[in-house]
């Protein structure tokens, strides 16, 4: 039963139990409007509490029924029963009242949380707009201005937020169902007269927030539709009575829903949650205690990731060779949680506390007690083993030792520690404070209880934790790579940066790879290449366009030139010098240029990736596609309304993929474009990689 009614003397009580988020499934629509129902016609009945059993609050319509015909009752048809009532009903919150859950609340008469309550709609970040009256009552009771913001961006506050904007009417500490109860007692007993949001008027100061909202919208989040579409539905809360707005709000909704950028970023959703699930993994496998946590090297990549621990309560001990590199890692730190400070989202003294928990020191002595150590030293074997070998010594037996390698072979690593059971890749993305992935890497003898030791930490530093076998570039480098090698050719063949930038700027990615190259940096790119010299085929050899800017001393942003020119704010121009230096290339090869059209760039670039991706998952690098997904998504940029290279490319049809491979296999070398067998026989069997 997702839905019981039950009652305290005068106060009815519907209590929601739909483990494990009390989604409004079919059944708990069925079951509140049964509950409302009962509480409007018992005239012992004086009001109503809403509450929920479990963990949370609702968090929203069950979106496991998106995509199918949707059954009546509606939320729509829950909501207006809800509101319309005669007898103050009252939202009881806790844990999270989301989407659906919110819009419930938001049609009660009065809402309670607890202190550890959030509240949001985040209806956008799943590519469609609140679809049960969130964009027509949330302005009317906190404004237009807070309500965009919060309708816009999904994001959820805490309930002394939601209290301060009027969201929240009490804050209760103690029991929940006590604390609503006796809420509902004084409601009847000051007479308090039922307020329904509906009926108020939707405030707006600046008639013109709507089209500066979209434009800024249009660049914060370039070519999601749905933030835009929530703009014209919050507004129509300010042109149309409650019933009216509402209805074109469920519409707006509805065509959002079956769009291709909503299931697509329903489909990242899902991903995000299925790759913390390791088939092969049993749920309840050990995990070892992580208390305490080691960086070694207090680089750019050491200090993100002492960042990550230390912003969850984790302390962190910080080896570095000298105290200067260890006193500027201490500062990049202040540096970056100084501007939370100045946004007045934390206090001076929380920061200097935090800084607090960070221990920097030389002496591998102070790791004896730790139970994680992560290294992120230079990219250099030889360095790295030289870690590993004195970190065998000097931890405590049972001691993870993570290494942050983003190509090196962690097997060879593990073997110089003398415990290789204990060693296991964890491949954090740079700034490592700011990236969501974390690529976990499963080494030939890591333990299964260490696996689902960093699968779990990365979920506590609040990281989307995918975990990838060992290869050259684990699942996200590698496939870059191929993409990497594609524009290479691309320039070589009469491309140039700055179009197949603009290829993949169109596409979705937030910068193209020649822009990223020059502020990553050329010498960094000329290292990695060099460093993966052998594994490069002859063409990548000779296709040294990176060479030779790093002759040049074209680093990048960071010396005003690489590929493009920068000005002293950053300004990328770009560089006749470079096409210069690329037209003589070409010559030099005895490639003759021809027009490239943008379609053979993007497909070149982007189906090189889906090719490698099948490979990937032939070679059970990664285990579903899910993986692939995840990692493109919230590591690489992968634009989630495409939903990741894998379902990308179910999308626009395997065999679309195959027939393009097959001709690019013509016309650049099947060394480079041979489908690889489980793509060639998806595609044939008209299949894609997430077919049952
Ligand atoms: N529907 C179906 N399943 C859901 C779900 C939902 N809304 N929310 C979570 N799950 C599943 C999830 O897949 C996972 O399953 C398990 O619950 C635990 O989730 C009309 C149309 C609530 C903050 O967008 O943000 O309302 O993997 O691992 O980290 O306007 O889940 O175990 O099989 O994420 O503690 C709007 C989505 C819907 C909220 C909990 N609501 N959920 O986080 O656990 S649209 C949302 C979350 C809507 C109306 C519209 C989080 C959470 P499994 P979890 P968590």
């Amino acid at each position: 039963m997702s839905v019981t009614f039950t009652k305290r003397g005068r106060i009815g009580i519907a209590t929601v139990d739909n483990p494990p988020v009390n989604a409004l499934s079919h059944a708990v629509r069925s079951g509140l409007v049964e509950a409302v129902a009962k509480a409007d016609a018992d005239p012992e009945v004086k009001a109503l509490v809403l509450i929920c059993a479990g963990r949370t609050f609702i968090a929203g319509a069950d979106i496991r029924e998106f995509g199918r015909p949707l059954e009546a009752p509606l939320l729509n048809n829950l909501v207006d029963d809800l509101e319309k009532s005669t007898k103050p009903f009252i939202a009881a919150i806790h844990g999270t009242a989301l989407g659906g859950g919110l819009e419930v609340a938001l049609a009660c008469h009065f809402r309670i949380a607890l202190p550890t309550a959030r509240l949001g709609l985040p209806e956008v970040k799943l590519g469609i707009l609140p679809g049960a009256g969130g964009t027509q009552r949330l302005p009317r009771l906190i404004g237009v201005e807070a309500a965009l913001q919060m309708i816009t961006e999904g994001n959820d506050i805490p309930a002394a937020k939601a209290k301060a904007i009027g969201l929240v009417d009490e804050i209760v500490e103690g029991e929940l169902l006590m604390a609503a109860l006796a809420f509902a007692e004084k409601v009847l007993d000051e007479n308090r007269p039922i307020r329904r949001t509906g009926e108020l008027i939707a405030k707006v100061e600046n008639p013109a927030i709507f089209d500066e909202t979209k434009a800024a919208l249009a660049k914060r989040q370039r070519g999601f539709l749905a933030p835009q579409k929530c703009v014209d539905a919050v507004k129509l809360s300010t042109e149309y009575p409650i019933a009216e707005g509402s209805k074109l709000e469920y519409e707006l909704c509805i065509g959002l829903m079956r769009g291709s950028q909503s299931k697509a970023q329903r489909h990242a959703f899902f991903a995000e949650r299925e790759v913390a699930k390791v088939p092969g993994l049993p749920d309840d496998t050990a995990v070892r205690d992580v208390k305490t946590v080691a960086v070694i090297g207090p680089g750019a990549m050491g200090t993100g990731i002492a960042l990550c621990f230390i912003n969850v309560g984790i302390p962190v001990v910080l080896v570095g060779l000298d105290q200067p590199t260890l006193d500027k890692s201490i500062g990049t730190m202040r540096k970056i949680l100084g501007s939370n400070v100045a946004k007045g989202s934390m206090t001076q003294e929380a920061l200097d506390a935090r800084i607090a928990t960070v221990t920097p020191t030389t002496d591998y002595a102070a790791l004896k007690d730790v139970d994680l150590v992560i290294e992120a030293v230079f990219e250099d074997m030889a360095v790295k083993k030289d870690v590993f070998a004195k970190l065998g010594n000097a931890t405590k037996p049972g001691a993870i030792l993570a290494t942050n390698t983003s190509y090196l072979n962690i097997d060879e690593l593990a073997e110089t520690s003398g415990r290789p059971a204990d060693v296991v890749g964890m491949h954090f993305f740079n700034p490592a404070n700011v990236m969501r992935l974390l690529e976990n890497v499963r080494g030939a003898k890591t333990a299964p209880d260490v696996l689902a030791t960093v699968m779990k930490v990365g979920k506590t530093i609040k990281k989307v934790s995918v975990l990838s076998g060992v290869c050259d570039g684990f699942i996200g480098n590698r496939m870059l790579a191929k993409r990497s090698r594609e524009g290479m050719f691309l320039l070589e063949e009469g491309a140039t940066p700055w179009q197949i930038d603009k290829v993949l700027y169109d596409f979705g990615f937030a910068m193209g790879p020649y822009q990223v190259a020059d502020l990553a940096g050329i010498d960094v790119q000329y290292a990695a290449r060099q460093a993966r010299w052998n594994l490069l085929s002859d063409r990548e050899h000779k296709a040294n366009i990176v060479d030779q800017l790093f002759a040049l001393g074209r680093y990048g942003q960071k010396t005003g030139a690489g590929y493009y020119t920068y000005d002293d704010k950053r300004k990328a121009t770009p560089d006749p010098a470079t096409e210069q230096l690329i037209l003589k290339h070409s010559a030099a090869r005895g490639i003759t240029r021809r027009k490239i059209d943008d379609t053979e760039i993007r497909e070149r670039l982007i189906y090189a990736m889906i090719n490698e991706g099948a490979k990937i998952l032939e070679e059970g690098v990664a285990a579903r596609p899910y993986d692939i997904d995840a990692v493109w998504m919230n590591g690489f940029g992968f634009p989630t309304y495409l939903g990741g290279p894998m379902f990308y490319a179910d999308e626009i049809g395997l065999k679309t993929v195959y027939e393009a491979l097959l001709k690019y296999s013509e016309q650049v070398g099947a060394e480079f474009f041979e489908p690889s067998p489980l793509l060639k026989k998806l595609a044939l069997e008209g299949k894609g990689f997430y077919s049952k």
